[in-house]
């Protein structure tokens, strides 16, 4: 898989009021401004061309223009997020996909998806259920995915906010995992990175042409991933993490 472009978000103000359950305090707007530049930087390391989008005051949370669209090597699938105060979010981000993508799907109601939802493994994407995305969202992607010769299957999910919160795919058969995800049928098929509970956020690593983007503060999960021989560059998003936003939340890779 190689990647060649990302889009990002630039945070808003009203990020301070995004959605969280993470109790770790609001986070610092202008400190967020910076770690989202250093993502850009890092992104760009990898040798993606970044479009970086405005920001949107409307929308709290839309700096995680991940949950908003799924973008494939044949279509882009606009998605219906499952929280209310980002269901949206979709609006803007359809007319950036029109100058990229000839085929864009969209999910609709009452099918609810959000794309940090699924993980990508070659031609087959995993769809979790969860608070966010439901069994209507699932089969209406999966029905999008077959029309362009992919495929997909649904993994329940039990607590986690989304699939990618805590599995992430790292190419080569290899996936970095915690918690509920672990012990899930679905997933043995492939080799196990095991993240411990103390450092779950890290699970959330990026894999991107040869590179994996980590976040900054995970010292075993950093120590495991480089004994694997990973080519690291981490990027410390502790403003985005108070939002329970993780590392591949922040940008739509393609
Ligand atoms: C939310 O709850 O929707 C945002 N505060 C965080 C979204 C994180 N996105 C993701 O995990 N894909």
């Amino acid at each position: 898989m190689k990647f060649t472009r990302a889009i990002v978000k630039t945070p808003c103000k009203a990020m301070t009021a995004g959605i969280t359950s993470a109790e770790l305090g609001m986070p610092d707007y202008h400190l967020a401004l910076e770690q989202h530049q250093n993502y850009i930087k890092a992104l760009q390391h990898c040798g993606l061309e970044v479009t970086i989008l405005d920001a949107d005051e409307r929308f709290p949370d839309s700096t995680f223009v991940e949950d908003v669209a799924l973008v494939t090597p044949h279509c882009a699938i606009l998605t219906n997020p499952g929280a209310t105060s980002r269901n949206q979010e979709t609006i803007t981000m359809a007319p950036i996909l029109e100058d990229y993508f000839s085929h864009i799907e969209q999910i609709s109601a009452k099918g609810t998806l959000d794309a940090g939802d699924i993980m990508c493994v070659g031609n087959h994407y995993y769809i979790g259920l969860s608070e966010r995305t439901n069994f209507q969202g699932a089969s209406q992607m999966i029905d999008i995915l077959e029309r362009y010769s992919m495929t997909g299957s649904t993994i329940k999910l039990d607590s986690m906010l989304h699939l990618k919160t805590g599995v992430n795919y790292l190419e080569n058969n290899r996936i970095l995992v915690t918690g509920e995800f672990i012990d899930k049928a679905e997933l043995q098929q492939f080799e196990q990175i095991i993240v411990e509970d103390s450092e779950a956020y890290a699970a959330n690593s990026v894999w991107i042409n040869d590179f994996l983007i980590t976040p900054a503060g995970f010292p075993q999960t950093k120590k495991q991933l480089q004994q694997k021989g990973f080519n690291l560059i981490e990027v410390d998003v502790s403003e985005f993490q108070k939002l329970d936003g993780g590392l591949s939340c922040l940008s739509l890779r393609f």
